[in-house]
């Protein structure tokens, strides 16, 4: 367990074991680069390729017998079980997971390391090393929960969907960014079993007959993929079954297909294969909007049908039973509005299947559902045209009916002052007679029996503004998850050197399941022996992620620089632009300072990275000039050694792994009120990197509990936010001259002579900048200048990247996971024995 392997398939093994450490503070940067041979050497392919599915293949044997046993074991005891829906999930490589969680890395990394081989090499091989590429946080949030629920032995499962493709790979290219298409499904897995023995119908279109039952139409089928998921040390491993889609055998029209007639034979088994072709398909025009919604109604229905099966299976034998019991035995949480259809689903199966009245079944739906929001703006629920609802789901568009009916009867009935609000409160928009529209959120809201928000601040939002209507008929109903992540991938596995040095301060490695010892750490936060080691270990990080800078963009990086990083989804509320604009004006003062000011200054290492929708061209314009000011300035030499920009494309969970430990000062700088939690920012935190940011979602709680003092905070509160807009809609934005001249310097052609004027006309007139970036600009600066400040003085610095990680010790997804067993799902420990 104390091996630690760096990418060079060097292991480096720790004093107390009697065996040398490689000291990385004494290497010279030109004895880093030597090994760059080296590194390369080691990824040749076919060994890997052989390497990684022989110990893949030998692990997972071990996990399919666990997890025979849990399943077994839960089916025995029958506990109320949680079973999660997320449209996403970003699982991350499961090999050095798996050996982790399972407490075997020892035992295969040196039998590894006799090939030459390393296990974070793997990662390109590792489906999930790929999947799943940071689209955004609820899924790699989705991820963690799994993980969690794993490792506290709950009985809990996940669901999804198993996409063909994600989001796109990236290739920096002359004119910006291009994508290339990648393909998740066909490499082979060895995480995924298929469950041929588990398969259920999936209806679309058709009509409601006579007697309300939903007919007609076309039927697909949805097959089980089962992938295990191991806690740490326990033997528990749960499941995430992701659903795949196909048409049945005898829609195949073999005599057309006979006749020359090859397309139309296959239409519907085409047709099927859409469904699960992409994660987040585009849904501007009326057909991708049709197929996302066909996504998420085949997750949903797919999912209940097995829930309800595994139910009644469990009861078969134990003599009568009751729908009522359902929600004794069923928890289902909703991971965002997109599995809401759920809702209706479920009330159609108890009604049209199983028999039950309306008020039975609506009783048994609500007693099951929880919905967490993700989303405090109204334009980022999901709203589905009503026409369409109508025409794919024509029953459950019926049963939504049903429930706006009922709730209006009882606003009516018993709150005739909440009269004038029910508009907004209903299910059915009607106002634009022209796009009359389901509101998805709502529907979440009347069925489920919890909402929560994800932050303090998020939940305080949905209260006061968003859900603000509910609030006063089911005061009881909201309440907060502030998000986690799990310690294990996030930093034992993730920064190995790292976890040493803690484990070995606080003399236990029990923070791995217990983060809240990490607070530990504040005691030590002075001693000259820990700030030492950690220096150390970090600096090798620094190295390794320099390394592997310089072999991917060919930028030589000092890895003795601020290593300054954002690291997200690229949009325009992220503010990349922000931090760009903030390069140049840094860019700009160091070439009018004096060879010896510049000597004084301290020295930066800007890397950005970020998937982005590839129709946003705002986003492609921000890589564009992140590419073009790098350009510049990295062959610039009065700059040399004191600021060096860079875009590392393809920013995923295997390079997070690179990232995430080497990172000084992370960028968390979103409009106040944008985020509702943001996740990065606590798995840089628990990593000892430094925030710069804004008052908004997770970073409000991190701050507090690292002290104002070691957090650079600027920019405007949520609460200004409105103000300050209308202020600037009325002429009264007065810009800091600094703002100016740098988006001068752009449209001056300094960076090259693209025409950036729709991204910088972005920012200007009264009604542009919504994002508020020329009003945050000065704070912005000034927290900058803090962040150099401190970074003088590295005694301060390396307490302060101390009491960050001890600073996280509430921001475990087991901390998280147990407050929704406990406070939402009601559900207990069931550990295998
Ligand atoms: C998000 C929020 O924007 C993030 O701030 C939050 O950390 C995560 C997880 O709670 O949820 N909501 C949301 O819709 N996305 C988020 O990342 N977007 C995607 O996941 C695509």
């Amino acid at each position: 367990d104390d091996v630690v392997e760096d990418e060079e398939g060097v292991v480096v093994v720790y004093p107390e074991y009697g065996l040398e450490v490689r000291n990385p503070l004494s290497e010279t940067p030109k004895e880093i680069y030597s090994n760059i041979y080296y590194y390369q050497r080691f990824s040749a392919f076919r060994m890997d390729t052989q390497g990684f599915f022989a110990a893949a293949r030998h692990i997972r044997d071990r996990l399919i017998k666990q997890w025979n046993e849990t399943f077994l074991h839960f089916h025995k005891l029958d506990p109320k079980q949680t079973y999660y829906l997320s449209m996403e999930y970003v699982q991350g490589a499961a090999l050095l997971n798996a050996l982790g969680n399972l407490n075997l890395l020892p035992r295969y990394v040196y039998p590894l390391l006799r090939f030459h081989l390393t296990i974070t090499n793997f990662d390109q091989l590792d489906k999930y090393g790929e999947l799943g590429n940071e689209n955004g946080g609820l899924g790699r949030l989705a991820s963690c929960f799994l993980d969690s629920m794993a490792t506290l032995n709950l009985p809990a499962w996940g669901y999804g969907l198993r996409y063909r493709s994600g989001l796109f790979k990236q290739r920096v290219t002359e004119q910006g960014l291009e994508e290339i298409g990648e393909d998740w499904v066909d490499k082979f897995s060895p995480w995924e079993v298929a469950r041929h023995d588990v398969v259920f119908p999936v209806r679309f279109y058709g009509a409601v007959d006579g007697s309300r039952k939903w007919v007609g139409g076309e039927v697909l089928q949805a097959l089980a993929y089962d992938v295990p998921i191991p806690g740490y040390k326990t033997k528990n491993t749960i499941s995430l079954r992701l659903w795949e889609a196909r048409a049945r055998a005898q829609d195949f029209n073999l005599s057309q297909f006979n006749d020359g007639q090859h397309e139309s034979a296959a239409q519907l088994h085409s047709r099927a294969r859409l469904i699960c072709a992409v994660l987040c398909p585009g849904d501007a025009t009326e057909k991708g909007k049709l197929l996302r919604l066909k996504q998420q109604y085949f997750l949903c229905s797919a999912s209940l049908q097995d829930i309800i099966v595994r139910f009644k299976e469990r009861r078969s034998g134990k003599g009568p039973w009751q729908w009522s019991e359902f929600p004794c035995k069923v928890a289902v949480q909703l991971n965002g509005t997109h599995p809401s259809l759920a809702i209706p689903e479920l009330m159609r199966l108890l009604m049209d299947d199983e028999g039950l009245g309306w008020d039975e079944a609506w009783d048994v739906t609500t007693r099951t559902f929880a919905y967490t929001n993700h989303n405090v703006l109204p334009e980022a629920l999901d709203k589905w045209p009503q026409p369409l609802m109508s025409n794919l789901l024509p029953r459950h568009m019926e049963i939504i009916r049903g429930i706006d009916d009922r709730f209006l009867a009882m606003i009516n009935a018993t709150r005739p002052d909440l009269h004038h609000k029910l508009a907004a409160m209903l299910i059915l928009d009607d106002h634009d007679p022209h796009n009359p529209v389901v509101r998805m959120a709502n529907l979440c809201v009347l069925s489920s029996h919890t909402v929560n928000g994800v932050s303090r601040m998020q939940s305080e939002i949905l209260k006061a503004e968003l859900f603000a209507n509910y609030v006063c008929i089911w005061p009881t109903k909201f309440q907060n998850k502030t998000n986690g992540i799990t310690p294990r991938r996030w930093l034992r596995f993730l920064n190995p050197g790292l976890s040493y040095v803690i484990t070995k301060w606080l003399k236990t490695d029990k923070w791995i399941t217990n983060l809240e010892l990490l607070s530990g750490l504040r005691n030590f936060a002075d001693n000259a022996d820990l700030q030492q080691e950690w220096q150390f270990a970090r600096m090798s990080c620094k190295k390794r992620l320099a390394r592997y800078i310089y072999c991917e963009t060919g930028v030589y990086t000092d890895a003795y620089c601020l290593f300054d990083v954002q690291v997200k989804q690229i949009h325009e509320c992220k503010r990349q632009l922000l931090n760009i604009l903030g390069v140049i004006h840094r860019y700009k003062i160091l070439k009018e300072m004096s060879a010896y000011q510049r000597k004084h200054a301290t020295p930066r290492f800007v890397m950005m990275g970020g998937k982005l929708c590839p129709t946003d061209t705002h986003a492609k314009q921000i890589v564009k000039l992140v590419n073009d000011v790098g350009a510049v300035v990295n062959n610039d030499p009065d700059v040399n050694g004191h600021l060096k920009v860079v875009f590392v494309p393809n920013y995923n969970v295997s390079l997070a792994r690179k990232v995430i430990p080497a990172s000084e000062l992370s960028q968390h700088i979103t409009t106040a009120g944008m985020e509702v939690s943001g996740t990065s920012n606590i798995k840089f935190a628990l990593n000892g990197c430094l925030i710069i940011g804004t008052y908004d979602g997770a970073n409000v709680e991190i701050r507090e509990e690292i002290g104002e003092e070691n957090f650079f905070v600027f920019g405007a509160r949520a609460d200004q936010v409105p103000r300050l807009r209308k202020e600037r809609e009325n002429g009264m934005f007065k810009p800091d001259p600094r703002f100016e001249e740098a988006k001068q310097l752009i449209r001056s052609g300094a960076f090259g002579n693209y025409d950036y004027t729709p991204l910088l006309d972005s920012l200007e007139g009264n009604s542009g900048d919504v994002f508020l970036l020329g009003h945050d600009f000065s704070t912005y600066l000034d927290a900058q200048a803090r962040v150099d400040d401190a970074y003088m003085d590295p005694k301060r610095w390396v307490k302060m990247s101390i009491l960050s990680t001890a600073a996280c010790s509430n921001f475990s997804s087991d901390r998280t996971v147990a407050q929704y067993a406990k406070e939402i799902w009601n559900i207990q420990q069931c550990r295998l024995p």
